[in-house]
């Protein structure tokens, strides 16, 4: 049967907002954690993904699990380390000792960041590229994308890993242009990543389907999703205040755009 109650971990977040706003019109009983309480939702659990009871304690009794929760941008070792990478992998050890069957788990573009974008007639970059993270968030991503496999071939519980673009209500660069996901396609994308049937661990590219795109969606539109959005009309405007893309910047020519050139955080 289609999940019915959801965990969304990291629910107070960009994307969690957006998300709670969404997904109840899909018909979903959303169940809420974060590490900050939630103004307005004084049923959501407020918990450190640290805490390994109080995380198998949350998703007792759920259908499937949204795992945002998480660093989101990049950071020093040890705090990926401690929410990213730990933190995922309590998610998975409760969902499985709570027999949850599905993950929808949010990767990153950042988990390929270093692959050069297309440029030009290239083709749109496969879901089988070799990864190429653009930092330890990055890293935490291709780990996490590690774990749902190990998970699926282990212990038969399935994940959609979904390497989202940039969830944000409007496109904000011209880099975005490409990777922009709105968030009313986010919402179809996880609904599909939700009720698709035998995904196994399945890796999807997560965005709208933008005239600029840069990586092939037909993974995640075999999940059923059908993105109805396009960054396009908002090209003429960040193209006119930014400029076209360089391909000679690095951070222009490699999907992970800044990430890539941003100088590493200390202390490793
Ligand atoms: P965000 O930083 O706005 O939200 C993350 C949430 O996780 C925060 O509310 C934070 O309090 C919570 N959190 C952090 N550490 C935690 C811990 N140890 N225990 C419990 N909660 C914790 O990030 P955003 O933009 O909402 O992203 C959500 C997820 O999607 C993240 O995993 C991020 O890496 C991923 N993602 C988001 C993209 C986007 O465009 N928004 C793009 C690619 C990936
Ligand atoms: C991400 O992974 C971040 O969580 C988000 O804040 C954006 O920076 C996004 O990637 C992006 O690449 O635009």
């Amino acid at each position: 049967p289609a999940p019915r109650t959801v965990l969304l971990t990291g629910a107070a977040g960009g994307l969690g907002t957006l998300m709670r706003g969404l997904l109840p019109d899909y018909g979903y009983d959303l169940r809420l954690l974060d590490l900050r309480p939630i103004e307005g939702e004084p049923d959501a659990i407020v918990a450190d993904l640290a805490d390994k009871e109080a995380v198998r304690e949350a998703v007792r009794g759920v259908d499937a699990i949204i795992h945002l929760a998480g660093i989101s941008l990049e950071a020093p070792f040890e705090k990926i380390l401690k929410a990213n990478i730990e933190g995922t992998y309590h998610v998975y050890e409760a969902a499985r000792e709570e027999g949850v069957e599905r993950v929808v788990f949010a990767s990153s573009n950042h988990a390929v960041g270093y692959t050069p974008r297309p440029q030009g007639d290239d083709p749109l970059i496969p879901i089988d590229t070799p990864r190429r993270p653009d930092t330890f968030y990055g890293l935490s991503k291709s780990f996490g994308e590690d774990l749902a496999q190990f998970y699926w071939d282990k212990h038969g519980l399935e994940t959609v890993s979904v390497r989202i673009g940039s969830c944000f209500p409007e496109p904000t660069s011209v880099r975005m242009l490409s990777v922009w996901m709105s968030p009313a396609d986010g919402a179809r994308l996880l609904h599909a990543a939700l009720t698709a049937e035998h995904v196994g661990h399945t890796v999807v590219y997560g965005s709208s389907a933008n005239t600029r795109l840069w990586w092939d969606l037909s993974t995640a539109r075999a999940l059923g999703y059908e993105p109805q959005d396009d960054s396009e009309p908002y090209a003429e405007k960040l193209i006119a205040e930014q400029g076209e893309l360089d391909p000679e910047n690095e951070a222009h020519a490699c999907l992970g755009g800044h990430f890539v050139t941003d100088p590493p955080i200390w202390p490793y």
